[in-house]
């Protein structure tokens, strides 16, 4: 948008009277954020009706993102840029005295996801609706984020995350749009006059569930798509008799959207969680509706107009859902409603990991939703009957919706979906071919890969501002819009002006974090030292462990030998566990514990430190990943899915050190494998191990002299205050089989660490590295992503032609 500073300046003085009866002079910096806040949205009211309307008028075909997270991270800077007024307001605000990044930290960060799949969201909606597709978020308003993570004595704490407690600016509360949504009672059939079974309802309980919008801003495009969260209400009521139980029947009801489940791979709560994946699924499907026959059309055309996306496994519910409304409220005929359900959804599996694959007991599932158990049944019913006629009883009884007492979700999501893709190329060859091979045998054309991706606005222009100026300076900014021009870069390869800037780029945002670390921590980190970032959820698979192994190795390396020649390292943590995932928690007290040992251990004279950064979040990644060095993506091989981190750190020249797994093999394909350091089992051989149980864990602790001395130190004292967590640790790896081969992989690991040490004592050799990977990041932008969903599954246009 067209905005000088001028105008900019009058608005938001104007703003600040009438909001706050204030001039700047008496004003602090939460009423300027919310001023601030405020002005962006009227700056984007009028193209947000304009592009609803647009929706409207050209009936477009419109696609819901439903997921159970979006993990958004704070919204401020990200608004301004998209309007295109990000330098404006800045430098405006400046000639006001005001600094943009305070008012940015008054800006809760709301953490309404756990991990790479809420991200992943986030990202999908602000490249939706920069590639002009219509597409809306859809999902729940929890009261409370994710956890905010406190380490105490190493341990840690899980805290309350009240992101409401100021309000949300960005927000608007659409009464009118408010739907019910039913649970328990009793519920059967009855033939109306005209002759169509309806559904009579007894007792059931009422949720009214009301819409939280907010917008959706392209990349200077004019395009405002919509994010829809709902919250849980009880409905308003005449009379209250007794008044202590409309407080507790209020407070039963309003649970359902306070928290969000603290956990990306178990589930707890279990009823409350079932509670809230229909709850914005039935909501979400129920505004769908009512928003679908304003177009005046047959329901037969729904699949036409709308596009439903079912984001892992949380909202597969959307399936019975949207059948119930079709056969009981639309009297469409059973085979009718489940060929409109079939085209309308679609489903991306996120992980392979069982435990995550979600199951819920009949019980539960019948008495808490009548209805829909009644129509899950009937589509099972179907399937194994219409199936059982083409493929072997094993393989029906394998892929079954209903079985031992559970309805699966992901069978339930795979039947009821037309598309079901995986996040990585190696991802979706294994669930093709392992995990969901059933399936595949039975659907075959349903499956299809969409590498993950993430955004460059985000991750690039506004975590590392330098970064960005220094490519806008050597090859346009193009790639704004368009990353993989970001490839031109290459042509500065031999430049040995463009990799020292890049080296001074880097250099400064590492002296950055060293400040925030001096600050928040006390811990004085070099930034001439490696800065070897992992940064992502606590879980054994991901195997921060492996990177602690090696730490105590290179420590002892130099307790041994103080003139070891090893190049001065930080290793850099960000990692929050499940509170109810004890062994990930035992790993964190471990890390903070050897941290404590050598970060204070002053005979190393300062070569390595270890940073554990507390409540790792969004906010706290845009300031890691532009001073990250290495990029540490070790997982073992088959089990991380996809993987975002590893793109954020490329894109940002950080070197990735990874295994072959997700997405981590496509990146080495985009820069060449000697622009990344690649180590460990392969994804067949992991397998091959399984097949033939021929790992043995110990004889890798008897025989290796290195990681023998590592693991005793985790049970002889070595480490202080660790007793229990260092057994339990200990055994986990020695005794009970080593279930993700740590110690298998250890010595690989510690070879592609010397190799990374080797190559940044060439400076020169390291940018050029830097640059290449930098280049070769546009692919794997989420801009290219949602538009490959939009071509492939959705079957929606991009580019809707707003301008
Ligand atoms: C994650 C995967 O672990 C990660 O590999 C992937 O990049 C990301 O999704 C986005 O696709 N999964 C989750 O965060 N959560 C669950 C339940 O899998």
């Amino acid at each position: 948008m067209d905005l000088s500073k001028r105008k900019f300046k009058d608005d938001f003085k104007k703003m600040l009277t009438e909001v706050y009866s204030m001039d700047i002079t008496e004003s602090e910096l939460t009423e300027q954020f919310f001023t601030l806040g405020n002005l962006i949205r009227s700056y984007s009211s009028k193209n947000w009706s304009r592009t609803n309307q647009h929706y409207s008028e050209k009936k477009e075909k419109q696609v819901y993102y439903f997921s159970m997270e979006f993990l958004l991270g704070r919204m401020l800077k990200s608004n301004l840029l998209n309007l295109g007024i990000l330098d404006t307001v800045r430098s405006a605000l400046q000639d006001l005295g005001i600094d943009l990044e305070e008012l940015v930290q008054i800006e809760p960060d709301p953490g309404l996801g756990n991990g790479g799949l809420g991200r992943l969201a986030a990202c999908f909606i602000d490249s939706m609706a920069t590639s002009e597709i219509p597409a809306h978020g859809n999902g729940i308003r929890f009261k409370y984020g994710l956890f905010k993570q406190k380490f105490v004595n190493g341990y840690q704490v899980e805290l309350p995350e009240n992101w409401l407690q100021n309000g949300n600016v960005w927000e608007t509360r659409k009464m009118h749009a408010a739907v019910t949504v039913r649970f328990y009672g009793k519920v059967w059939l009855q033939q109306t006059d005209k002759g169509f079974l309806t559904p009579h309802y007894e007792g059931a309980q009422e949720v009214l569930a009301v819409p939280y919008d907010s917008a959706v801003i392209g990349y200077k495009n004019n395009v405002v798509n919509t994010l829809r969260l709902w919250s849980a209400e009880l409905p308003p009521q005449d009379d209250i008799s007794d008044y202590w139980a409309y407080i507790h029947q209020r407070n039963q009801i309003e649970s359902i959207s306070e928290v969000l489940y603290p956990d990306d791979s178990t589930y707890e709560g279990r009823l409350l969680r079932l509670k809230q994946e229909y709850f914005f699924v039935s909501a979400g499907i129920q505004s769908i509706i009512r928003h679908f026959k304003k177009m005046h059309l047959h329901m037969n055309h729904l699949a036409e107009k709308v596009a439903i996306h079912i984001n892992d496994t949380h909202p597969a519910l959307c399936v019975p859902e949207l059948m119930r409304i079709l056969l009981d409220e639309e009297h469409m005929d059973w085979e009718h409603a489940w060929n409109v359900t079939v085209n309308v959804m679609s489903y991306t599996n996120h992980t392979i990991m069982s435990e995550a694959l979600e199951k819920w007991p009949i019980d539960m599932i019948s008495s808490l939703l009548p209805r829909i158990y009644q129509v899950i049944c009937e589509i099972d019913r179907r399937y194994t009957m219409k199936m059982g006629t083409l493929f072997e009883p094993a393989i029906i009884d394998r892929t079954q919706i209903i079985e031992g007492g559970h309805v699966k979700m992901a069978h339930l999501a795979i039947i009821g979906s037309h598309s079901i893709n995986g996040v990585a190329q190696l991802h979706t060859t294994i669930l093709k071919e392992k995990v969901l091979h059933d399936f595949f045998l039975v659907y075959p054309s349903k499956f299809n890969n969409k590498t993950n991706g993430i955004t460059q606005r985000r991750w690039l222009m506004l975590a590392n501002e330098p970064l960005r100026d220094l490519i806008n300076r050597k090859i346009g900014n193009e790639w704004e819009t368009m990353p993989t021009e970001l490839k031109m870069l290459k042509a500065f390869r031999d430049d040995n002006e463009t990799l020292l800037e890049l080296a001074r780029i880097k250099h400064l945002n590492k002296e950055r974090f060293a400040d925030y670390v001096q600050e928040t921590m006390g811990l004085a980190i070099n930034p001439d030292a490696i800065f070897d970032v992992q940064i992502k959820r606590l879980h054994a698979y991901k195997r921060q462990l492996m990177n602690l192994l090696h730490i105590l190795s290179l420590y002892f390396k130099l307790k041994d030998n103080p003139a070891a020649d090893i190049q001065p390292r930080v290793f850099i943590f960000g990692a929050k566990a499940a509170p109810s995932y004890t062994y990930a928690k035992q790993i964190i007290k471990l890390i903070n514990t050897v941290a404590e040992l050598i970060n204070n251990d002053s005979s190393i004279e300062n070569k390595l430190k270890i940073v554990f950064v507390e409540n790792y979040g969004v906010s706290l990644a845009e300031k890691i990943i532009p001073a990250a060095d290495v990029s540490e993506q070790i997982s073992l091989a088959s089990k991380e899915a996809s993987g975002t981190s590893n793109m954020k750190l490329m894109l940002n020249g950080a070197i990735t050190l990874a295994t072959l797994d997700g997405a981590n093999v496509e990146i080495k394909e985009h820069v060449g494998s000697e622009n990344i350091v690649i180590f460990g089992l392969r994804e067949e051989e992991v397998y091959q191990y399984y097949h033939d149980g021929s790992y043995h864990s110990r004889s890798y602790y008897e025989n290796n002299p290195v990681l023998h001395r590592v693991l005793d130190a985790l049970i002889d004292g070595t480490i202080p205050g660790v007793v229990a967590e260092g057994h339990s640790i200990f055994d986990s790896l020695v005794q009970y089989g080593d279930e993700y081969f740590v110690l298998r992989d250890f010595d690989a690991y510690v070879a592609a660490q010397e190799r990374i040490d080797s190559l940044y004592r060439d400076m020169l050799k390291w940018q050029r590295m830097a640059l290449i990977n930098i280049a070769g990041a546009g692919i794997f932008s989420s801009d290219y992503t949602v538009q490959q969903y939009a071509n492939q599954i959705w079957d929606v246009s991009s580019n809707a032609h707003l301008k």
